[in-house]
């Protein structure tokens, strides 16, 4: 060890030793290709503490999401109808190369290689959507059995390998019928006929499916679709029309969920999957830290906290003044029907910090350069795994929470070997992971994670540009290579810990 250190490698062996790292060869001032410098693993007690703090509560459930018009294709199989999302991906302009849904990754065929894809990976539990159209091809009026059968073969596989079905009734999907005839979530009608759906489905699925997830993502579906007209059905609405479409889809939700109660086998658990927004405190001081709580009750006033509380906050019914939506007290008890477990699912953190003036938080923007994934909203915060389970148990007092979404668009070039080294997804999700072991950690309730995505697949707008899989998909041949990120997820499962 005769090389010379430089000061700024004996500052990282100082830290590295400081850490209690296990063995790492440095090279000296860079000089030298030689390692020079081995800090010693402290080994026994000192290495199972590190395992200890990287560790997730026995049986935690580690899963994949995917959602119906985003991998399945076939569209016009078996008596499927047209949804909003066949028409939008239609029109011209409204999607990045004019991608449709219409072949996608062609899992209603392939989908028994699927669910080898993830029993590779070692999954205990899939995430998957059913598509209402394919079961009500109208929304409403006469069922398709030959729809809901491609969910039966789905379920049995599942089940015959291991792998626990998890079923969300509502991922955007909606019967165009429904749009055409009453301005689809405008119209309370819809909420109606999505109850009849959900009842429908439950009673025919939950001797086998015993996690039902009512709708996916109010806050994406309703603001994205109907306000700022970027996704299906593409419509600009203000005012009270937005917050009365707003109404008609918790209502929905609402509902479902007692008409699931009313159809479904005995041990069937309801849910939702909301794409919560999430107040990070700027720092973590109290007064940050409860500001941040305040934040997220306020900032889901519409969706989550309504559902949750059975009121409007008073500080969002002050903010829509006359155009606050219009509802009864019974709507109110519908809403907020008691849930069995509470998903969310969680990509980024909104920064916020205490304020002396109403509402007592003001939001801190992200500067240009804060660094995001190629999808332009998907800002880099880890912290939101860690603060989204833990306002949801503090604020509301959730006892089973499931983390239904969390991953990351990456550019996903293939190497000469034909492998996807994805260091970047990787590193996104250590980095995530390990805020959500620091919430399981304290005790936050979270029973189960469902990484997005098992593949690649239709990125609604952003047609096929923005890759989120686990595994790479040659949409040409329909191809699925594992990543890198599946070798890392895999490794994960298997030591139920962050690796
Ligand atoms: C959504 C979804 C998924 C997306 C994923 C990545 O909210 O948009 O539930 O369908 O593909 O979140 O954007």
């Amino acid at each position: 060890m005769s090389k010379k250190v430089s000061r700024r490698t004996f500052a990282k062996v100082a830290g590295a030793a400081a850490l209690g790292s296990a063995a790492v060869p440095l090279v000296a001032g860079g000089a030298s290709p030689e390692p020079c410098i081995t800090v010693k693993s402290l080994g026994g007690a000192a290495a199972a503490q590190d395992d200890a703090l990287r560790a997730f509560p026995q049986g935690f459930i580690w899963g994949t999401a995917t959602a119906s018009y985003q991998v399945e294709g076939a569209v016009k199989e078996d008596g499927r109808g047209p949804s909003i999302w066949d028409t939008f991906s239609h029109t011209p302009g409204k999607t990045v190369d004019g991608a449709t849904g219409d072949v996608a990754d062609d899992h209603y065929h392939l989908y028994k290689k699927d669910v080898q894809l993830m029993k590779a990976l070692g999954v205990k539990a899939y995430r998957f959507s059913v598509a209402w159209p394919r079961v009500f091809p109208n929304g409403d009026g006469q069922a398709n059995p030959k729809g809901l059968d491609f969910y039966h073969r789905l379920v049995d596989e599942l089940l015959a390998n291991g792998i626990q079905p998890f079923a969300t009734l509502y991922h955007w999907d909606l019967p165009q019928s429904l749009q055409d005839r009453f301005g689809g979530w405008e119209g309370r009608e819809t909420s109606k006929a999505f109850a009849d759906y959900a009842g429908y489905v439950a009673k025919q699925l939950t001797d086998r499916v015993k996690h039902i997830f009512t709708i996916n993502e109010f806050g994406a579906f309703v603001e994205v679709g109907y306000r700022w007209g970027v996704h299906a059905p593409g419509l600009r609405l203000t005012g009270l029309r937005l917050n009365q479409t707003r109404h008609h889809a918790v209502l929905g939700h609402g509902l479902a969920v007692q008409a699931i109660r009313a159809s479904a086998k005995k041990g069937t658990k309801v849910g939702l999957a909301e794409n919560i927004t999430i107040a990070a405190p700027v720092y973590e001081t109290p007064a940050h830290v409860a500001a941040a709580e305040r934040a997220t009750r306020e900032m889901n006033a519409q969706y989550l906290t309504v559902i949750q509380e059975g009121k409007y906050t008073d500080w969002y019914l002050k903010q829509a003044g006359a155009d606050a939506p219009k509802f009864t007290a019974e709507d109110l008890k519908i809403i907020s029907s008691p849930l069995d477990f509470v998903g969310i699912n969680v990509y980024t953190p909104q920064f916020v910090r205490a304020s002396d003036a109403e509402p007592g938080f003001v939001h801190v923007p992200h500067p240009p350069s804060f660094p995001h994934a190629p999808s332009p909203w998907l800002f880099i915060g880890p912290e939101a795994l860690y603060w989204g389970p833990r306002h949801v148990a503090r604020l509301w007092g959730a006892k089973e929470i499931y983390i239904t979404e969390n991953g990351c668009s990456s550019s996903d070039v293939p190497a000469a070997d034909g492998k996807v080294y994805d260091t970047d997804r990787v590193t996104y999700l250590r980095s995530y992971l390990t805020q959500l072991r620091r919430a399981t950690a304290e005790g936050v309730p979270v029973r189960g994670y469902f990484l997005w995505s098992l593949m690649d697949n239709f990125e609604w707008a952003d047609g096929y540009t923005n890759r989120f899989g686990l595994h790479y998909v040659d949409y040409k041949t329909q191809t699925r290579t594992p990543k890198l990120s599946a070798d890392f997820y895999r490794e994960v499962i298997a030591r139920n810990a962050v690796v």
